[in-house]
């Protein structure tokens, strides 16, 4: 397939000022018309060339007069018409058949044709699923769209924009009309048309506008709105005080649809959603799912600045506004939340999806250089790599300097397409310097390693930090730039204290913590006046993307998971030391990190001096995927039994005993309350449990069958749930049969009764997964459906996907051909979970070859399929 190339970008030739759309919507059939302003940019000599996937073109005009056939072309993909001028005006008129689009791409239908409504999805490339358009995002024009339909079966019209008048139409039809005064690109049109309910709130913003904030979902969902309603209401108003951004129409449109390719997009003043990225209650919804909705509803509502008044110039930017947005986002967590909990969360992201896609063939740059399906590049590269570095440049720029550079930004770019240089290029002009050297992350794929040597010199009482770094996989290519690689740094002493600090002569009183910026290759950092040899903390806050190799003996590690204050450092110590304790376990060698791992943690469980949540999450270990990422011969079943050993050594050294009686102190405070607090016990109280079931099953199985009847809320029912299952506890049969009844009709809810089934890490994993896809509830239609079931299953359960005999491969490789059929978008996702089996043992690795060789033989591949296949195989 043919290969876009950033290299290759032009202007484009035509422009469209103004569109009118004017929309006859049917469920069967949907016709629509579209006039375009055309405008010309007379430099270049080209005919006028409008994308347009397999429509049913039913007529066409140019300036008012119908074309005879000879006038135009169209090839299914490109439209060529000729005649047309600067100021020409193109009318079309096309038959569109939304029923029928199970992709969900363009124009779709979201449920049953009795009752479901009528959705669109443009980003990336989908408008032109809808009309003829040059749908690129450097075009940008002003939207007119007039929605017709049927009352009864269409009661809600909707379209971004704000409101420009309804009406009633013969034969029980009625209308509606929307205007938007921003110039838009055309990835960012939406409309919505059914049967929907609402919820609403007025708002004003800082700037004096009064905005009405509507949430539409179903009948059956419009309750659970709630929870999303007040994270927009903190969204808007963190904008506004954080960033000094306000909300620019006067209304505000949030869908709630169960049928969606992804989270949910950014529709310019008509934001659609999946279902579980905006739909909370206690009942059906965990702790986790609840951040997660305030964080989605935060993220769509920040590409309104990020994203939609400053748009991409092309697709190879596309992390300008997902890198940015992400960032922002996670920044609003932080604020809402506790921030070094984020952090956690947000770095073992990182780790557990962008470092193994950074580390195999799928490897590509933030900017990437070429695609062949641009929806294959929505990646945790282009999103949460895209966000370190912009969190790289924040760090730079430091709190004051960052807000400058981004009012800057967006007040030149506001209305334009713009580039990673336009936007390094503001954040650097605002502060008079050169952040330019940061262009360098964008440009290349990998992980970036950096090594750290500390060396004491006793007499000149000198600590001299070395930082070398070096990028991967750079055998035989060009030799590359050094990165800027900020590291955010302290010393402690031996007692767990912070060394003040003195860096290459300069005394300033009182400095506890700094950034060193490595700049070359190597570099030595020297500081004085240090009066013993100290422990160094680096890298704190996670400041760089890299993986940071530093040559600390156990006890160290263990200082500062003990000693810390940077409480993702923290965190961070404890994760390299349970790997090494790992490493102890695999390699049968000496014991001294388990044991220095097991007796920190054993202080810190009893101290009750440290907050809940983050104690959880000191008691886990890296997750399987992460400890692969360590080795070269991959053995899932062995990771996983490895990493079962250790926290079993974990749970012996903290005692049934005292596990046992913190899990009843922390279940007598059992609430349903979203406060930090009550999330956090529940948190706890989860991992403790856990634990205990890996020491005592029949005891902790008790506890946990009581926690599923006596749960008042989900994030407690579904811990039981999963340790009933892992446990393999008599009672995990009931609960399963309870929960399958008790949600019947709560789709997300049933959703995880798939997915913690799919991730049941036993030997018969394939042929349970097999046994689901005849549950009645299974589909491959519905994304949401497959995500649970069989995106568990490849992503969520190492060890059982990765099952010797293959199996797992040639599931999913069968499964791939049939989704792919129905949605490409979502089978080339769920096909990424075969990356990196180059790194298998032998075995598997034949067998996973064999299944994706198979899939690659198959004819009729669809573009996104083919692309993430082929790159696999490379
Ligand atoms: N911009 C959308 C993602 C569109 C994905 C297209 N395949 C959601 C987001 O990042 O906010
Ligand atoms: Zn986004």
């Amino acid at each position: 397939p043919a290969l876009i190339r950033l290299r290759d970008y032009r202007a484009p030739a035509w422009r469209v000022e103004t569109v009118e759309l004017d929309f006859d919507l049917g469920i069967e059939a949907t016709e629509l018309s579209a006039r375009l302003l055309l405008r010309r940019d007379a430099s270049q000599n080209l005919p006028l060339r409008l994308d347009g996937e397999n429509l049913q073109l039913l007529s066409i005009a140019l300036d008012g007069v119908p074309l005879p056939a000879t006038a135009y072309r169209y090839t299914g993909n490109v439209l060529e018409v000729d005649g047309a001028r600067d100021g020409s005006v193109l009318e079309t008129r096309v038959r569109l058949r939304p029923a029928a689009n199970t992709a969900l791409e363009g124009l779709y239908l979201s449920g049953s044709h009795e009752t479901g409504f009528l959705l669109t999805q443009c980003e990336a490339e989908g408008f032109r699923h809808i009309t003829f358009f040059p749908d690129r995002p450097d075009v940008q024009s002003r939207y007119s769209v007039t929605l017709r339909a049927d009352r009864a079966r269409f009661p809600v019209l909707l379209a971004g924009g704000n409101p420009d008048g309804s009406g009633e139409l013969e034969g029980g039809r009625h209308w509606a009309r929307f205007v938007d005064p921003h110039p838009k690109p055309s990835y960012l049109f939406a409309l919505v048309a059914g049967r929907l309910e609402k919820i609403e709130r007025d708002y004003v913003t800082a700037d004096g506008r009064a905005v009405q904030l509507k949430i539409w979902a179903e009948a059956d969902a419009i309750g659970r709105c709630g929870y999303a309603m007040d994270a927009l209401e903190r969204s808007m108003r963190w904008d506004e005080q954080a960033y000094g951004r306000n909300y620019d129409l006067d209304v505000f449109h949030v869908v709630a649809t169960h049928d969606f390719n992804m989270g949910a997009m950014e529709n310019k003043g008509l934001n659609i959603f999946n279902a579980k990225c905006l739909l909370a209650d206690p009942d059906s919804t965990t702790d986790d799912e609840y951040r997660h909705v305030e964080a989605v509803v935060a993220h769509e509502y920040f590409h309104n600045w990020s994203g939609n008044r400053v748009t991409c110039r092309d697709w190879f930017q596309l992390s300008l506004k997902e890198g940015l947005t992400v960032f922002r986002e996670q920044s609003f967590s932080a604020d809402m939340n506790s921030a070094p909990l984020k952090r956690i969360e947000d770095v073992s992201l990182l780790r557990r999806a962008q470092f193994p896609e950074d580390a195999g063939p799928l490897a590509h740059p933030v900017r990437p250089a070429q695609y062949s399906e641009i929806n294959n590049f929505y990646t945790a590269t282009v999103y949460e790599k895209g966000s370190e570095l912009v969190r790289m440049l924040a760090g730079a720029l430091g709190r004051a300097g960052f807000r400058r550079g981004m009012d800057l930004y967006f007040e030149r770019n506001d209305g334009h397409a713009a580039t990673l240089e336009d936007f390094l290029g503001a954040l650097g002009d605002a502060n008079g310097t050169d952040l330019m050297p940061y262009l360098a992350w964008y440009g290349q794929a990998g992980t970036p390693r950096l090594k750290a040597h500390g060396r004491y010199d006793a007499v000149r009482q000198e600590y001299t930090l070395t930082l070398a770094q070096h990028a991967p996989g750079t055998a035989g290519a060009e030799p590359r730039p050094a990165l800027p690689i900020p590291v955010k740094l302290a010393l402690f002493d031996r007692d767990g204290g912070m060394l003040p600090l003195h860096l290459d002569g300069q005394t300033s009183e009182g400095i506890t913590e700094l950034v060193v910026v490595l700049a070359q290759v190597e570099q030595r950092f020297v500081f004085g006046n240090v009066a013993s040899s100290p422990v160094p903390s680096l890298l704190r806050g996670f400041s760089a993307p890299v993986i940071l190799e530093c040559d600390y003996t156990p006890g160290e590690l263990a200082l500062l998971l003990g000693h810390d204050v940077d409480g993702f450092n923290r965190w961070e110590a404890g994760q390299q030391l349970a790997a090494r304790a790992y490493e102890d376990l695999r390699d049968g060698a000496s014991a001294d990190a388990l044991q220095a791992w097991c007796a920190a943690l054993a202080l810190l469980f009893d101290s009750h001096g440290i907050d809940d949540a983050l104690l959880a999450d000191l008691l886990t270990p890296p997750g399987e995927v992460e400890l692969a990422e360590r080795e070269t011969a991959i053995d899932p079943q062995h990771i996983h039994h490895l990493r079962q050993r250790l926290q079993l050594r974990l749970a012996e050294r903290l005692g049934a005993e005292a596990l046992h009686q913190r899990y009843l102190a922390l279940a007598a405070h059992t609430t349903i309350d979203m406060d930090a607090t009550s999330q956090a016990r529940r948190r706890l109280k989860r991992r403790v449990l856990e634990l205990l079931n890996l020491l005592d099953r029949a005891r902790a199985g008790e506890l946990a069958a009581a926690q599923y009847h006596d749960a008042p809320g989900m994030t407690d029912r579904l811990a039981a749930l999963t340790v009933l299952l892992r446990g393999q506890a008599p009672q995990a049969a009931s609960a399963l049969l309870d929960y399958r009844t008790r949600y019947a009709d709560n789709a997300l809810a049933l959703d995880k009764w798939f997915a913690v089934q799919a991730q049941i890490p036993d030997e018969d994993a394939p042929e349970r997964v097999l046994m689901l896809e005849r549950d009645p509830g299974f589909t491959l239609k519905n994304p949401n459906r497959v995500q649970a079931l069989l995106g568990a299953f490849v992503r969520g359960n190492p060890s059982g996907f990765h099952r010797i005999d293959g199996a797992g491969y040639r599931l999913l490789a069968e499964r791939l051909i049939a989704l792919d059929a129905l949605n490409p978008q979502v089978a080339a996702r769920l096909a990424t979970a075969f990356n990196g089996w180059q790194r298998l043992e032998s075995q598997r690795r034949g067998a996973a070859r064999a299944a994706i060789a198979e899939l690659a033989g198959h004819h009729g591949l669809s573009r996104n399929l083919a692309e993430i296949i082929g790159g696999v195989l490379n």
